[in-house]
């Protein structure tokens, strides 16, 4: 039986509220598995969250504690402000300002956190380009010479007057060391945003928001956002554009080739995703963070021979690998391990009582994981030396990439070692759906384009002709102020209705798995016909999954070429496509909104932003961006809502196209066209 920790103990506490699991997820692996853990008296997350409250100022933005005078709180009055607004904290600082001072905080703690993943991952290629590592290889030299005319690196060299190729490891030590060097280049700009279009990278020049290095735009936030530095929220905007697109077209962009450089490119492959992954006659090793460079090696442990013949001497039938978050999803679309779950998931996979190790890296990873790990048999192991935990039961095993190997091997013989501890009932849900995932700039021009036409020609001729009504990138996380993966779901599936594509990456692709959206059959079930005849005749799903979160530097990539394929005008802001992340809760979340307004995306964010209170920084993000990026941010909590204002863009962006009148040819029900003139 499963022991309970102190602090985790409800029985005790007679009127503790918790969680209806029905209320506070629509998936039903998820509603046992909270059932189960108030059964054992084990709090999550979702329990939390009816206890604790969020503060109505922080939310609104307007709470500023960047000095020991405050905190100075500037909520909106009740009545509205009538006239000029009056609100100052005690330096005199505006809700204007302080509003923009804590988004930009937000943009940078996110573009730190993807562009520090990136750093590590360009670190470790270093080595391997140096061959200080036996346990990494470069896996795709084709992608490395595809990135590296943008590093300004040759792929060739002159000899006797021609032009030969070069050295491949030359190449890399090149590659390695300016891309290295873009997190603190003295001068210049970052090399990739001239794979922007060309009207876009114009346009960051003429705003003078072309990044210097990825941590300087950091540092300057923090800088101007200190004390008494800046206070113009038009000036600290341009700031958060700066580090958001060092982010986006830098830190993210980095980390997502070096990865495939070095673990291959994704390419389309069929997993499956919930917790019903789970194994109760297996070893299950559950994976979970951000940086694949040690889960790389915990597959390739977890795949040997000497692990499995391990594992069965121990009498586990083998290794059931899983994944949770964005680590998952990397280890997901190279390798089909499949997902457990998603953000709001992790500590009911450890809920399961058949999690024999969770191993986590950096970002997303909740402390609480260590209070629930003690309530059963799962070794909780922490990797990375940014990111420990307090708690006595978490063992630590620091990843190095020169002994990763046999780092991934200790952590595999960990879990099989406790396969025998396990001492509360096996419960792990049935509940799990098949998927194909692992799409990538490089596999979508494949799929859409054809064996003999590899190109994204074929996609752009299908949104001129209006099969394709438009692109939308739906992404990020769960939150879990709202009931769990309910937005995300219900707003894909009104998109594909109307025959809008999608592209996700992060927890709304594992939702859309655990859907079932991931498979080329859902194009008959969900789609209208249009996207439908697309899917069926390329055999693709309504959802294309990207990857991870820093993959969405492949979203960026993919609507470059879909500009540079023709006919849907010059520049990403021309296209008919939208962006919106339904369930966002991380300051990740703000730095990618940020980049994609900024690369001329009309980017919707559901549950609230901390903006609300401060309405003349909201306009400014709410519309004036637009006319200096063509994107701009919006807010909208419902999902259908959501749903019904991306289409109105993408709408508004074919008739500017000239090809509004291409879709009056798909046919669709009545009951649809009223829906959609609703
Ligand atoms: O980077 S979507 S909850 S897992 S932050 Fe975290 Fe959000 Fe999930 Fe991946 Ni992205």
């Amino acid at each position: 039986m499963a022991e309970t920790a102190d602090n985790n103990d409800v029985k005790t506490e007679k009127a503790k509220k918790v969680a209806d699991p029905i209320a506070a997820t629509i998936d039903v692996a998820s509603q046992k598995m909270i059932r189960r853990s108030q059964q054992l008296g084990i709090e999550t997350i979702f329990d939390r969250a009816v206890t604790m409250k969020p503060c109505n100022i922080g939310i609104q933005g307007t709470c500023c504690k960047n000095c020991a005078m405050g905190p100075c709180r500037l909520p909106l009055p009740k009545s509205g402000i009538e006239g000029e607004d009056q609100r100052k904290g005690l330096c005199g600082a505006t809700a204007n300002t302080i509003a923009a001072r804590n988004f930009a905080r937000m943009v940078a703690a996110g573009a730190a956190a993807h562009s520090d993943h990136g750093r590590t991952v360009a670190e470790v290629f270093m080595s391997v380009a140096n061959k200080e590592t036996e346990d990494y290889k470069i896996k795709d030299p084709g992608k490395l010479l595809a990135i590296a005319p943008h590093f300004g690196v040759d792929t060739t060299v002159e000899v006797d007057g021609e032009k030969v190729d070069r050295d491949i490891d030359e190449i890399a030590v090149e590659v390695a060391r300016k891309a290295l060097s873009e997190w603190g280049k003295p001068e210049g700009e970052l090399y990739y945003l001239k794979r922007a279009p060309q009207p876009l990278y114009e346009r960051w020049r003429k705003l003078g928001v072309l990044p210097r290095n990825i941590d300087r735009e950091i540092v300057d936030i923090m800088h101007r956002t200190h004390m008494g530095v800046d206070q113009d929220y038009k000036n600290i905007l341009k700031q958060c554009t700066r580090a958001s697109l060092a982010d986006g077209w830098g830190g993210s962009m980095i980390a997502t080739d070096l990865q495939d450089v070095m673990f291959g490119k994704p390419y389309p492959l069929q997993s499956e995703a919930n917790l019903g992954i789970m194994k109760e006659d297996h070893v299950n090793i559950i994976i979970h963070g951000h940086e694949p460079v040690l889960s790389e090696m915990i597959v390739a442990a977890a795949q040997s021979k000497e692990m499995i013949e391990y594992a069965k001497s121990k009498g586990a039938k083998g290794i059931q690998l899983g994944g949770i978050c964005c680590t998952g999803n990397e280890i997901l679309q190279r390798h089909g391990v499949p997902p457990a779950g998603t953000f709001l998931q992790q500590e009911l996979a450890i809920v399961t009582g058949a999690c024999d190790a969770m191993v986590v890296d950096v970002q997303c990873v909740f402390q609480n994981l260590a209070n629930v790990a003690k309530c059963f048999h799962t070794k909780l192991i922490t990797t990375h030396p940014i990111a420990r935990m307090e708690q006595d039961n978490v063992v630590h095993i620091e990843f190095d990439e020169h002994h990763a190997l046999e780092d991934a091997n200790r952590i595999v013989k960990m879990a099989i070692d406790n396969f025998e501890n396990r001492d509360a009932e096996v419960m792990i849900p049935s509940q799990k759906a098949a998927q194909i995932a692992g799409f990538g700039v490089e596999s979508v021009e494949y799929h859409l384009g054809g064996t003999f036409r590899g190109s994204y020609y074929t996609l752009n001729d299908n949104i001129i002709n209006g099969r394709i009504r438009g692109v939308a990138g739906v992404v990020g996380c769960n939150n879990a102020r709202t009931r769990h993966n309910e937005a995300h779901i219900a707003l894909v599936k009104e998109l594909i209705k109307n025959d809008v594509i999608v592209l996700t990456t992060g927890c709304n692709g594992i939702a859309c798995a655990m859907e079932g959206l991931l498979t080329p059959g859902a194009a008959a079930v969900y789609c209208g016909p249009g996207l439908a005849e697309v899917c069926e005749t390329v055999g693709i799903p309504p959802v294309l999954h990207m990857g991870s979160c820093v993959d969405n530097s492949r979203i960026l990539l993919a609507a470059t070429e879909v500009v540079k394929a023709g006919g849907l005008g010059h520049d990403i802001c021309d296209l008919p496509a939208a962006g919106a992340a339904p369930e966002w809760m991380s300051e990740k979340a703000i730095s990618i909104g940020q980049y994609f307004v900024a690369s001329g995306v009309y980017t919707l964010f559901g549950v609230n932003l901390p903006v609300t209170g401060a309405p003349v920084f909201q306009k400014y993000l709410f519309e004036e961006l637009e006319k200096l990026y063509g994107g701009k941010w919006d807010l909208e909590a419902d999902p259908i809502i959501m749903a019904r204002k991306m289409i109105a863009h993408i709408d508004k962006k074919r008739q500017a196209l000239g090809i509004d009148k291409a879709r009056e040819r798909v046919l669709m029900d009545m009951a649809d066209r009223m829906r959609l003139e609703a």
